[in-house]
């Protein structure tokens, strides 16, 4: 079955600190919230996640650990998310045989989605939809149109990522995307409740 829960937010550098981002992704109830700590030290990792996991734990959102299962393990986070060249799906679901964890993947065309269906991921990434400053090894721009084909093509619960902002938002709804990833849309807002509810009610 297929997911519709619109905003996925990832917590990168956040100008209001990564305690306030989780807090109002909490009392927003996003759904998805990963923390993708770039270029931090595994305390400063670990720490950052057991503060997720104790202001996630018992509420409406999952708290998605990006590229580290040890980390994700240890901090007992609600899942993990990985990218192509990323420990495989397989081997991290063998690694993390605990019932009820998720897994996501990072796809970045068609055929990479299509592979994905096999291996059975809880859901998706498609990217990036628009060309984006974020991520420095980010694939070419795929554009709403083929991101939406992709979407529609895969049995896989889908969320596009990728330059997103409030404006080019109902571009991807005409497109027929539901879910919806942000970085900077959300992290660099000094207000970030503000910023996911413009967000969840564009
Ligand atoms: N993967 C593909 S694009 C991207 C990631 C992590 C960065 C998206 O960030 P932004 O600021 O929402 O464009
Ligand atoms: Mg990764």
């Amino acid at each position: 079955m297929k997911e519709n829960f619109g905003l996925y937010l990832i917590a990168t550098d956040p100008i209001a600190g990564y305690k306030t981002l989780a807090l109002a992704a909490v009392e927003c109830e996003v759904r998805y919230l990963q923390l993708r700590m770039k270029n931090a030290s595994r305390k400063t990792l670990l720490q950052t996640a057991n503060l997720y996991r104790k202001i996630t734990k018992g509420t409406a959102t999952r708290f998605i650990m990006n590229d580290d299962l040890s980390i994700a393990i240890e901090s007992d986070a609600d899942g993990i998310h990985l990218g192509q060249t990323d420990l495989s799906i397989s081997e991290a679901r063998q690694q993390w045989n605990t019932p009820g964890k998720l897994f996501g993947l990072s796809t970045h065309n068609l055929e990479q989605a299509a592979r994905a269906e096999n291996l059975r991921p809880d859901y998706i990434g498609i990217g990036p939809v628009f060309p984006t400053p974020t991520k420095a090894d980010a694939a070419p721009a795929l554009g709403p149109e083929e991101t939406g084909r992709i979407a529609q093509a895969v049995a896989l619960t889908a969320v596009a990522i990728g330059g997103i902002t409030i404006d080019n938002l109902p571009a991807l709804r005409t497109a027929g995307i539901d879910n919806f990833c942000v970085v900077s849309a959300v992290n660099a807002q000094a207000d970030p409740a503000a910023a996911i509810r413009r967000l969840q009610n564009a």
